[in-house]
């Protein structure tokens, strides 16, 4: 079962999702584990100060090393006493490495993380080296603090814990999951305001529907994730008749 000790001066964004959806399913079942610790609670002066202004000069403030690790501290200890081995400590940070489906599956198989969530003028280097494993990005956009991209990720761990989906088959349909776009979905009425449901989805024949899907996935992702097909390409995991259909929609394979 993944645990996650969550850094952040802003503990309440993360009750939402443990009182919500499907995040809450996780943590009601006990399948995650969801600790928050705030910085400001391991401060030593009266003031309670997390943060100073950047040698150097410039705009904006940066956190203090020894607040950061002092709770990181504190996590460690927590965990060697609920009997929980030790965990890498991540750092959303628009410099780091892009979040994808692959690094999701991963962590919900796993003991779980700290998640350090921090403004981006940024904390100080010297907590970074000393206690910082990996920096990851949920994407080329600057956000006020690392509070949102730790949601998104804890979403959609939660959401691949067993039991937790209504239908285990459900991720595995996700877009992403075989490196596709996910393909179009419809519900009834079966005729909306003029608008029919392709007709393959009502025959109720399996290998056709499976057939349509296939190829809704695949012209999906080629028109908006070329870059999907590339590498579904270069890693050898498209079928002939994959190959078939992207080929006569214009697709040439790059050698
Ligand atoms: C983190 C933005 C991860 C995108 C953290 C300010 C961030 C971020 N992905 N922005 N702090």
């Amino acid at each position: 079962m993944p645990r996650f000790d969550v850094i952040s001066l802003f503990p309440a964004y993360f009750e939402p999702l443990k009182h919500h959806g499907v995040s809450r399913r996780a943590f009601d079942s006990g399948q995650m584990q969801l600790e928050c610790w705030n910085p400001r609670d391991f401060t030593t002066d009266a003031h309670r100060t997390i943060d100073d202004r950047p040698y150097g000069g410039g705009p904006g403030m940066v956190m203090l090393a020894e607040p950061l690790e002092r709770t990181l501290d504190a996590i460690a200890t927590a965990r060697q006493r609920a009997a929980q081995p030790a965990a890498p400590v991540w750092l959303f940070s628009p410099t780091g490495r892009r979040i994808d489906q692959k690094l999701v599956d991963d962590l919900a198989q796993s003991d779980g993380v700290t998640l350090l969530c921090a403004r981006y003028e940024g904390v100080d280097q010297r907590l970074i080296d000393r206690r910082v494993d990996a920096e990851i990005s949920l994407g080329d956009f600057v956000l006020s603090g690392g509070e949102i991209p730790a949601l998104a990720l804890l979403d959609a761990v939660s959401r691949l814990l067993p039991g937790v989906l209504g239908s285990a088959q459900s991720a595995q349909q996700d877009s992403f999951s075989d490196g596709l776009l996910d393909c179009p979905h419809y519900t009834r009425p079966e005729v909306y305001d003029g608008q029919a449901v392709p007709e393959a989805l009502l025959s109720g024949d399996h290998a056709r529907i499976a057939q349509w899907r296939r190829e809704q996935s695949l012209r999906l992702t080629l028109q908006r994730r070329p870059d999907l097909i590339a590498q579904l390409t270069k890693t050898q995991s498209l079928t002939k008749s994959d190959l078939k259909l992207l080929s006569a929609l214009g697709y040439t394979l790059q050698v």
